[in-house]
C-alpha cells in the first residue's frame, strides 16, 4: 500500500447509548499504540487529539426517544467540521470512538468533499432507527439513518445538507439484530445487507468481494464505519451492545486485508469500544490490530 497521510481524531462520545465507560474508546485505542501502529506501516500519521464532547452528567435528557439530541448533534457537527478540514488538506480521517452516534459527524464531513460516498457499515446491528422505531432512544442506533436522511432533522441535517449517502452505496456486514422498523426500512429502501448468514454460508472473501463491488461502483470515496460489537463478543467483549454468534477475529483480519488489497477506503471510524467492559484492553487491541490489516499490513 502507499503511504497514506492519517489524520486521528478521538470522538469520546457516550450520549449515544446506554452505559458509561465508551467515552473512554478514544484513549483505549491509543493505549494500544495505534499510532505506531500505522507509522510502522510507513504512514504519515498525526493525532489531532479529542474533540470536547459534553458528559451525561452536565447533560439532561429532554426526550426518551431521542437521548441528548442536542448534544449529540452539536458534538457531531463539530466533528464533521473538523472531518472536513482534514479531508480538505488532502489527509485521511481516521476517527476513534466513542459510541456510534459518531458516525452522523464524521460521514457528514466526508460525504460533502464526494460526489457519491460508499459506506460499509460493519456492525452487528443495523443502526437504521428513527425515534419512531428505537426502542431504546439511543441514537447511536439510529446514526446511519440520519445518514440516508431518515430520522430528526438536527441529526439527518448535520452539516447543513441531507442525505449524504444513498441506500444503494451501502453495505451492512455482520448483522444479526435488527428490530422491526429497521428491516422495514432496509426493505423499502433496498438496502444490501451481508448478515450472520451469509458470511456463515458464502464465507467472508465472497462476501468482501461483493460488499467492495457495491461500495465502489459508481462512487468516489469510500468509509468504513466499523463497530467492534460486529465480532464476536468472546474477542471483543469491550462493547456496550455485544450479541453471541458474531464475525471472528480472523474473518475480520481477512475482510480488512481484502479491503486494503482493493485499495478503496478514503475514511474509517471505529467505534464502540468500552474499556469498562473489556479484559485488559482487548477489543481496543483488536482495534488496533485490524487498522493495521486495513492499512497494509501483511504476514509475509
Ligand atoms: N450500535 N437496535 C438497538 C437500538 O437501541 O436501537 C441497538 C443499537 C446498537 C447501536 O451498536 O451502534
Ligand atoms: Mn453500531
Ligand atoms: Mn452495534
Ligand atoms: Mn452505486
Amino acid at each position: 500500500m502507499e503511504k497514506k497521510l492519517i489524520s486521528i481524531i478521538g470522538m469520546p462520545m457516550d450520549l449515544g447509548q446506554g452505559r458509561r465507560g465508551v467515552d473512554m474508546g478514544p484513549s483505549a485505542i491509543r493505549y494500544a499504540a495505534a499510532q505506531d501502529e500505522l507509522i510502522r506501516l510507513g504512514h504519515d500519521v498525526e493525532d489531532l487529539g479529542n474533540l470536547p464532547v459534553p458528559s451525561p452528567e452536565s447533560s439532561i435528557i429532554e426526550n426518551q426517544n431521542l437521548k441528548y439530541l442536542k448534544e449529540v448533534a452539536e458534538a457531531c457537527e463539530q466533528l464533521a467540521e473538523t472531518v472536513s478540514q482534514v479531508v480538505e488538506r488532502g489527509r485521511f480521517p481516521l476517527v476513534f470512538g466513542g459510541d456510534h452516534s459518531i458516525a452522523i459527524g464524521t460521514i457528514a464531513g466526508v460525504a460533502k468533499h464526494y460526489k457519491n460516498l460508499g459506506v460499509i457499515w460493519y456492525d452487528a446491528h443495523g443502526d437504521l432507527n428513527t425515534e419512531e422505531t428505537s426502542p431504546s432512544g439511543n441514537i447511536h442506533g439510529m446514526s446511519l439513518a440520519a445518514s440516508l436522511g431518515v430520522g430528526h432533522p438536527s441529526l439527518v441535517q448535520c452539516g447543513g445538507y441531507a442525505p449524504k449517502v444513498r441506500p444503494e452505496n451501502i453495505v451492512l456486514i455482520g448483522t444479526r439484530e435488527l428490530d422491526p422498523g429497521e428491516k422495514e426500512l432496509i426493505r423499502q429502501l433496498g438496502i444490501r445487507v451481508f448478515t450472520m448468514h451469509e458470511i456463515d454460508r458464502l464465507g467472508m472473501a465472497r462476501v468482501m468481494d461483493e460488499a467492495i463491488h457495491i461500495v465502489s461502483k459508481d462512487t468516489d470515496g469510500v468509509h468504513l464505519s466499523l463497530d467492534l460489537d460486529g465480532l464476536d463478543p468472546k474477542d471483543c467483549p469491550g462493547v456496550g451492545t455485544p450479541v453471541p454468534g458474531g464475525i471472528s477475529y480472523r474473518e475480520s483480519h481477512l475482510a480488512m486485508e481484502i479491503l486494503a488489497e482493493a485499495n478503496i477506503l478514503t475514511s474509517a471510524e471505529f467505534v464502540e469500544v468500552n474499556p469498562i467492559l473489556d479484559q485488559a484492553n482487548q477489543t481496543a487491541k483488536v482495534a488496533v490490530a485490524l487498522m493495521g490489516s486495513a492499512f497494509g499490513k501483511k504476514i509475509l
